[in-house]
């Protein structure tokens, strides 16, 4: 199937067939000619001035039945992480109108569930109508999701739903034994089907090959419709979790991630998303020179350190970046 979109006056067509082989050759190109062709297709679609900015919220923490290695909320790794209950819909509105305030315009809210049960979701539309009525965007994450449910969430308003294949088919099972990557597929096509925009990607740096990280882009690219939203998360090592220790991603390799990702879904927002804490503020210009358009503001993703808002302003005025408006 092909993908049309209009861009302007004209029609474009987006590509659905990427090749392994094809992916493989931009990640080996040399960082100046990755970077002139990632940021050639990015000026195609979007003003590269502009990121869009979105807040995270976590609506009920830990205690996850998942064994995701990488994860801080699940129960089977002892990481100091409380588990909560669903959050109270006042409180979640409260921190989104919040997040509004300093300038957010997505609010997405997380929930450690394998799954959300049926009256999860009476709370959690709430939510997503609340924030709708802000004239904020909404987006959550909720786990595996069945076509009534994503129906469901689509008649509330939701504008976005994330769910991440993370790595590739082949070192998936390293990862998680819980749920299988067709779980995945099949919650992405139960969203699709309820006319909600897709939020999926994955996480580097968990010890995968090169070729693990070509796998996961060729995975996204080649969907029936690109993800609209594409968030590249660097693991962010939490203590007790098994990927504790894992040896870091060279940030070159991370900026690589980012431009393959542009240039194989160009109309795509590619989210530069956990790990910039730990990120040097000339990390994050090259991702953003790579064609990322999009970041997680607010000092908390969902249980880890995410920059303050003060550094977020003050590499924005040195970047001349401005956030993307509505
Ligand atoms: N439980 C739901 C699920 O897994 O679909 C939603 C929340 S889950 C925390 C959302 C995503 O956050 C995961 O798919 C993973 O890509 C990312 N994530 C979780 N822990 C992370 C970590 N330590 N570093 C980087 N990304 C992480
Ligand atoms: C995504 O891809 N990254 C965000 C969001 N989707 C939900 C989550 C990052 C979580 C990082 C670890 C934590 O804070 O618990
Ligand atoms: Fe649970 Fe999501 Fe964490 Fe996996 S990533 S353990 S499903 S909260």
């Amino acid at each position: 199937m092909t993908q049309k979109i209009r861009n302007g006056e004209s029609l474009v067509l987006l590509r659905h067939d990427w090749s392994r082989a094809e992916l493989r050759a931009l990640f080996e190109l040399p960082l100046p000619e990755l970077i002139f062709r990632a940021q050639t297709v990015h000026r195609q679609f979007f003003d590269p001035a502009e990121v869009q900015v979105s807040t995270l919220l976590s609506i009920k923490t830990g205690g996850c039945p998942e064994d995701c290695a990488y994860c801080p909320q699940s129960a089977h790794f002892d990481t100091g992480v409380e588990a909560s209950k669903l959050a109270s819909v006042e409180a979640a509105l409260a921190a989104a109108r919040a997040a509004q305030a300093a300038g957010a315009t997505r609010f997405c809210m997380g929930a450690a569930w394998r799954a959300p049960k049926d009256h999860d979701l009476d709370g959690v539309c709430a939510m997503v109508e609340g924030v709708r009525a802000l004239g904020m965007e909404s987006c959550v994450t909720l786990g595996m999701l069945t076509d009534a449910q994503a129906v469901r969430l689509g008649a509330a308003g939701l504008d976005y739903y994330n769910h991440n294949l993370d790595t590739s088919p082949e070192f998936y099972g390293e990862i998680i034994t819980t749920r299988t990557y067709q779980d995945r597929l099949d919650t992405l096509a139960h969203i699709r089907d309820a006319g909600i925009k897709l939020c999926c990607g994955g996480i580097v740096g968990m010890g995968e090959a090169l070729e693990d990280r070509v796998g996961l882009i060729a995975m996204l690219a080649t969907l029936p419709v690109h993800p609209e939203s594409v968030p590249i998360n660097m693991l962010v090592q939490v203590e007790g979790t098994p990927l504790a220790g894992s040896r870091t991603l060279d940030p070159i390799d991370f900026v690589r991630m980012i431009a393959v990702a542009r240039i194989a879904m160009p109309a795509s927002m590619v989210r530069l998303s956990a790990g910039r804490q730990e990120m040097s503020d000339e990390t994050q210009a090259l991702c953003f020179l790579a064609g990322a358009n999009s970041i997680f503001s607010g000092e908390k993703l969902l249980t880890t350190a995410n920059p303050e808002h003060e550094r977020d302003r003050r590499l924005f005025d040195r970047l001349g970046l401005v956030a993307m408006p509505l």
